[in-house]
């Protein structure tokens, strides 16, 4: 199994993050991947080969054109204001202000195409963003090519990322991109299954009203956990899309026993769908020792979750998304990938 990864993402690091009303160093931080990386590397999974370039053309399928024009501009527009730090949005156009205007300066657009103030910029965060697509766009070529399976080990994350906006440690939505690149290639239905701990709002939003990309969530109860606003059990998709989206919001403390009971009804409804390839939005915050999470999955438990996802018997493309517990984010992702190919 080929795993795709840019160093690029290095750059993306030193900002901090505004949590339980503390300014703490960010949970997602470059050795995240890094330790992801050694892991295949200790384990010896298969080649770790860099992405191939790929024009932004193919993230404006899922992304509005104005959102990824923005992207590259950010830190250059904040740098002009002659600040340093992270560029942050700390304004939000909610209920009873104007969303349909778009503003003029850097801090009203970081406002106007976010839903939170968790997506910062540094220097590098442009070229992360651009690398963490690129690789998901070239794992997604090995499987179009005919490997059953691929990593894309991509950061930043992308599943809170929707059609005009970033939050949530999310920019480019790299599972949303990589399932239209699919159908663009010619495959009739694509599955996205996202088993990270917090509800992918961004790809259920892309999604939502299409009834050509099956989207299947499995998360914390958004009552309780962020994202909060999206990602109940009864939003089942919209128009041509209803029937297409189904979440699977779970309490706190959730273990091995109740989440797999949740990823075997969505294997069933994923199975019957009948998609030609299967998009693993995978996150491992799920995992008992997470610092941002409350289920309590163990070590054990992820190569189960591989070889749940193997038993499709679908080609399979996996992209990283979350997990913070660094120690142990290696084991537990690479867990999965062992479970799949049934090492
Ligand atoms: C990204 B992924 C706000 C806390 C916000 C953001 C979590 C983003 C998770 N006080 N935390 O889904 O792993
Ligand atoms: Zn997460």
């Amino acid at each position: 199994m080929k795993t795709i990864y840019s160093p690029l993402h290095l750059g993306h690091s030193g900002t901090m993050e505004l949590i339980s009303g503390a300014i703490v160093p960010a949970f997602e931080k470059p050795s995240r991947a890094e330790i992801v990386k050694a892991r295949i590397e200790k384990q010896g999974v298969g080649p770790i080969l860099p992405p191939n370039e790929h024009d932004v053309a193919a993230a404006a399928r899922v992304h509005r054109a104005d959102y990824i024009d923005f992207l590259p501009t950010v830190w250059p527009l904040w740098e002009k204001t002659g600040r340093g730090g992270s560029a942050i949005p700390f304004t939000w156009p909610t209920r009873g202000l104007r969303g349909d205007v778009r503003p003029k300066t850097i801090d009203a657009l970081l406002g106007y195409y976010s839903f939170d103030g968790g997506a910062p910029f540094v220097e590098g965060t442009w070229p992360a963003i651009k690398s963490s697509y690129d690789v998901a766009l070239t794992a997604a070529g090995l499987v179009k090519s005919g490997e059953r399976t691929a990593f894309a080990l991509c950061r930043p994350p992308g599943h809170h990322a929707g059609s005009a906006f970033m939050g949530g440690y999310c920019y480019i939505n790299n599972a949303a991109v990589v399932a239209q690149w699919y159908r663009d290639q010619g495959a009739a239905r694509v599955s996205i299954l996202d088993v990270d701990y917090h509800h992918g709002n961004g790809t259920q939003e892309i999604f939502y009203s299409r009834d050509d990309v099956q989207v299947l969530n499995l998360h914390a109860d958004p009552m309780v956990e962020y994202p909060y606003f999206l990602g109940h059990a009864d939003e089942r998709g919209e128009g041509a899309g209803l029937g297409f989206n189904h979440n699977y919001p779970m309490p706190f403390g959730t273990d091995w026993g109740g989440w797999s009971a949740s990823l075997d009804d969505a294997c069933g409804h994923l199975a019957a769908y009948g998609p030609e390839v299967v998009v693993v939005s995978l996150g491992v915050d799920t995992f008992e020792k997470d610092p941002i999470s409350q289920f309590k999955l163990q070590t054990d438990d992820f190569p189960k979750i591989g070889r749940r996802i193997a038993a499709l018997n679908l080609p399979t493309l996996f992209v990283m998304e979350g997990g913070y517990a660094v120690e142990e984010i290696g084991v537990n992702a690479v867990g999965v990938l062992e479970g799949f190919l049934g090492s």
